[in-house]
């Protein structure tokens, strides 16, 4: 399973990692890919819940503006 999602407010390299280590903590989420420039935040894995994922992303201080499944 794939999600794509678009994430505001990612703005170095530090929002790059405090986003991927949110999503890291959660069940089943076995890859993360992102695109800062282009907003882009890849998530692969098994058993993901896109719920789970959006509240991590906001809860590490960023929206998701946009979740596409694959
Ligand atoms: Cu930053």
């Amino acid at each position: 399973m794939k999600m794509n999602l678009k994430v505001e407010g990612m703005s170095c390299q530090h929002c790059v990692m405090a986003v991927s280590n949110a999503l890291f903590q959660l069940e089943g989420v076995e890859n993360v890919q992102i695109l800062m420039d282009s907003k882009a935040v890849e998530v692969m894995g098994a058993g993901m819940s896109e719920e789970a994922i959006r509240d991590a992303i906001y809860d590490a201080g960023y929206d998701v503006v946009e979740v596409e499944v694959e």
